[in-house]
């Protein structure tokens, strides 16, 4: 069984996390991982936290001479704001003012009301997105295991604010990296980063929507057994159980006004069977059926404002603004590179269940021996 954990608080010494279950012999390049980092370091409505965190990965388990041990994976990243909050943050020592006022939209008031914290940053230090910086590094681990069996991705933003990107070549991935929004779509682009900044101005936050694509995903991942086994259950639980993640929606299907219209038809050509569209997004019955999986995701404005909403005090009990605590503008773009990483944890999962493996090329040969029974189950079909 594959399974992942990450722990660690945002202002803490460091975040740890643990891959378990990789298989072994999977060559790693730290280099890779460190700029999917500072990848999600980026992009324009980021706050000053940026400035001073230079997210690198540290292995601690696992790992020798660059390959995968089979062994249960652990890695460290350092917050280097730790420094400047060691007395309220040290892990045996700290202490500090408690803040009262909990931001509408965060996770403030539910987890004191949980925990029972009189001090609200006992919850934002863990519901606080630094710890995604985690799950990027173990996710950019794993995409380098799915990529060994021809399994990419790729996300884009397509909206921010009230800007949507028109129909771009996503294809192109440098125009992706290249926006510092990360949206392919040149004029959005612009838009996009003029109304962060109008929000920027105004004390206000914006949320959006972005594109997750996986490619080479063989038919069959997941299944139609159980609704925890589905494929497309397993992926909205990935992305749900991120940081403002509000909507995942699986390719497009649902947006249809009926039936004819909303189905992939089956045709042959060559002696391939072949599909007249993807609006199911690659997944049926709760399996991949090997076409590319598309899923639209979207995420809330986060509720970190600096003109601060209305809010009460919890010690005094009278009305007051949300504490003010310094944070970003907008993180879709952020966010988009987090989907990706948890989209490549959570395939991991079924991938291995498929195909099984304890080292990567016990994994790549099963995989092909899968393709090839796959070639020839129907090879009746007229070419
Ligand atoms: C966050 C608040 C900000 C963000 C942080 C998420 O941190 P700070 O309070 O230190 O300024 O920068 O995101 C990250 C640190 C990160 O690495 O993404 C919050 O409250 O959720």
């Amino acid at each position: 069984m594959f399974r992942y954990l990450t722990a660690g608080e945002s202002h803490g010494p460091a975040l740890v996390g643990i891959l378990d279950g990789l298989p072994a012999h999977i060559p790693l390049d730290a280099e890779r991982v460190n700029a999917v980092l500072a990848a999600r370091q980026g992009g324009h409505g980021r706050g000053n936290r940026m400035k001073i965190e230079s997210d690198a990965v540290e292995f601690l388990g696992g790992v020798r001479g660059s390959r995968t041990l089979g062994s249960p994976v652990a890695v460290m990243i350092r917050n280097r704001d730790f420094e400047n909050n060691k007395l309220l943050m040290d892990p045996i020592t700290g202490s500090g003012q408690p803040l009262t006022n909990p931001r509408p939209g965060h996770a403030d008031y539910a987890g004191a009301m949980k925990y029972r914290h009189r001090d609200l940053r006992n919850v934002l230090e863990r519901a606080s997105a630094r710890e995604t910086a985690m799950r990027v590094a173990l996710g950019a681990i794993c995409g380098q295991f799915l990529e060994l069996l021809g399994i990419t991705t790729l996300s884009y933003v397509t909206a921010i604010g009230t800007i949507s990107a028109r129909e771009a070549d996503y294809t192109r991935t440098e125009s992706i990296e290249d926006s510092p929004v990360r949206c392919p779509d040149a004029n959005a682009t612009a838009a996009m980063m003029k109304a962060i900044d109008a929000a920027k101005a105004a004390g206000d936050t914006l949320g959006g929507s972005f594109m997750l694509r996986i490619d080479g995903l063989p038919a069959g991942i997941g299944s139609n057994r159980q609704p925890d086994t589905r494929l497309d259950g397993i992926l909205a639980a990935a992305l749900m159980g991120t940081q403002t993640v509000k909507v995942v929606e699986v390719g497009d299907a649902a947006g249809a006004p009926a039936g004819s219209q909303a189905h992939d038809t089956f045709a042959t050509a060559d002696g391939n069977i072949t599909r007249g569209s993807n609006r199911a997004g690659g997944i049926e019955g709760g399996m991949s059926n090997g076409q590319p999986v598309a899923l639209r995701v979207g995420v809330k404005p986060i509720p970190t404002l600096r003109k601060a909403l209305p809010s009460v005090n919890l010690h005094e009990g009278v009305s007051a603004p949300a504490s003010l605590v310094r944070s970003d503008v907008c993180v879709v773009p952020a966010a988009s590179l987090v989907c990706e990483a948890m989209v490549r944890l959570a395939l991991v999962g079924p991938v291995l269940e498929k195909y099984g493996g304890d080292s990567l090329e016990e994994t790549q040969d099963n995989l092909r021996r899968s393709r090839e029974a796959a070639a020839r189950l129907f090879d009746k079909i007229p070419g």
